[in-house]
């Protein structure tokens, strides 16, 4: 596969991952999961982890991995580039896969001090795709081996920093985040 090639594929098929955080962070709002709950007198996610925020944030990954599904043998065929149809499993696993390694983020914060917003370089990064991609794999193997090449993986791990960069500053500048991180 060329490089622009394995670049376009790893953006379509990591796109049913990226945009839970965001649609959650438009969504979010209401009871938080933890219920308040606190541990060591430090929260266990915080309220920033919402029930509201979690089922939007991947309502709307599996709703969009259905779209680019119906439109994949179209855009195959437009731009030569082959960019795979998603499995229901598939969609699953990366929407849920997306929002559980953020959840599991915010407890990981909680537990080293950090408040509800706090930074913590690299985890806020990648955290959706540490667990997304092994969930995926999980739920879709065949799936998941086909489409996630090694190439493919190294440009997720690469263009999702400058992405999850790039669309936090933009929330951040729309007033729609509290943080540009
Ligand atoms: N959000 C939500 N439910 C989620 C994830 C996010 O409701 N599962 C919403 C919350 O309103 C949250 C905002 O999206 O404040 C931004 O998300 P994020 O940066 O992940 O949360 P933080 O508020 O920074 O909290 P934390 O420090 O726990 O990451
Ligand atoms: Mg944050
Ligand atoms: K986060």
């Amino acid at each position: 596969m060329a490089v622009l090639e394995t670049i376009v594929v790893a953006f379509w098929a990591m796109l049913p991952a990226y945009v839970p955080n965001n649609a959650a962070v438009l969504a979010g709002g209401g009871r938080p999961i933890d219920g308040g709950r606190t541990w060591d007198d430090k929260r266990v996610l915080g309220d920033g982890k919402t029930w509201r925020g979690t089922a939007a944030g991947i309502l709307a990954g599996v709703v969009l991995a259905g779209a680019l599904t119906l439109v994949a043998d179209d855009v195959s065929a437009a731009t030569g580039i082959d960019v795979p149809a998603f499995t229901p499993l598939a969609a699953v696993g990366l929407a849920a896969g997306a929002m559980l390694g953020d959840i599991m983020a915010s407890f990981l914060k909680r537990r080293t001090g950090r408040q509800r917003g706090a930074m913590f370089p690299g985890l806020d990064q990648l955290d959706f795709v540490v667990v997304s991609l092994p969930l995926t794999a999980l739920l879709a193997t065949e799936w998941f081996f086909e489409v996630f090449t090694w190439s493919v993986v190294a440009v997720v791990v690469v263009l999702t920093p400058i992405l999850h960069v790039t669309t936090n500053m933009i929330a951040y500048q729309l007033g729609l985040k509290d943080e540009p991180w």
